[in-house]
């Protein structure tokens, strides 16, 4: 069984950046021939944005399609962006030793830059509070945090907001700071909720990358973050081949190049591939 793990496609946002192949069911379909099943591990499109949204769902509708012809599975997992009730919050794989999620529910504050972020904080802690403290209650306290965003008309529009940024530098620094800390926050994040995963596969900080990381008194845990198909990251896709019969579990992660008009992995790379026994 091949599993591969895909985020922050953001469908349905328009890509204003030359030299970017627009996201498309098109575009995305050799990735879907590269695997029995298909993550889309959150931030698929942009269901949740008032001016976005029904673009993204008519995209994501239409990837669903495709991938019921090429008889691919295709999982979601719920992201700030589309935070839906038939979206999973995370799965785990190689029983319990891979943690996949989006990753809005790692730290307090999902977004430190976006004018809603003190409401959304707010929500995030007390649906903390309220919810069973597990992978499944912080991620849709989480979800409750991201819907704040959404109705806020100061927040809704990302490339405004990336403007603010450049033209505030306290921002940039509290942007970097985040930055930083992300994959401590995602270790700690799998530290309290889901202990026996020896990986985490994210995305949602739009920074690819992976790192070890040692928890506080706890174990050192791989986080592998996919980042995103939007400027100015450079998506990955994190691939988790399970052997027949439960002999081994592996992971790679690779870079998603574009070549002939469409979005498909690049070529194998053993210096970002493990194995769990
Ligand atoms: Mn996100």
């Amino acid at each position: 069984m091949r599993t591969l793990i895909l985020s922050d496609i953001h469908l349905g946002l328009p890509e204003p950046f030359p030299g970017r192949l627009g996201r498309s069911p098109a575009t995305l379909s050799p990735l879907l021939e590269a695997a029995d099943r298909v993550v889309l591990n959150g931030d698929a499109a942009d269901t949740q944005h008032p001016s976005h949204r029904a673009q993204g769902i008519e995209l994501l509708e239409q990837l669903a399609a495709l991938a019921t012809r090429k008889g691919v599975d295709l999982i979601r997992i719920s992201g700030n962006h589309d935070v839906e009730e038939t979206a999973l919050t995370h799965i785990e794989l190689a029983r319990g030793k891979i943690l996949v999620t989006h990753g809005h529910a790692f730290s307090a504050s999902m977004l430190p830059w976006v004018p809603a972020s003190g409401a959304m904080n707010r929500v995030f802690a007390e649906a903390l509070g309220r919810n069973p403290p597990t992978v499944e209650g912080a991620v849709r306290a989480a979800n409750d945090a991201a819907l704040v965003q959404w109705s806020d008309e100061r927040s809704v529009d990302e490339p405004t907001a990336l403007l603010a940024i450049g033209l505030r530098p306290t921002r940039v620094l509290s942007v970097l700071a985040w930055w930083r800390k992300y994959p401590r926050d995602a270790a700690r994040f799998a530290q309290r909720y889901a202990p026996s995963a020896q990986f985490v596969v994210c995305g949602h900080s739009h920074r690819a990358g992976a790192w070890s990381i040692a928890t506080d008194g706890g174990a050192r845990r791989w986080i592998l973050n996919t980042g995103s198909f939007s400027f100015p990251s450079r998506p990955h896709a994190v691939i988790v081949t399970e052997e027949d019969g439960g002999a081994g579990t592996s992971l790679e992660m690779r870079r998603i190049v574009q070549r002939r008009g469409g979005y498909t992995l690049a070529e194998e790379s053993r210096a970002s591939s493990w194995r769990i026994h």
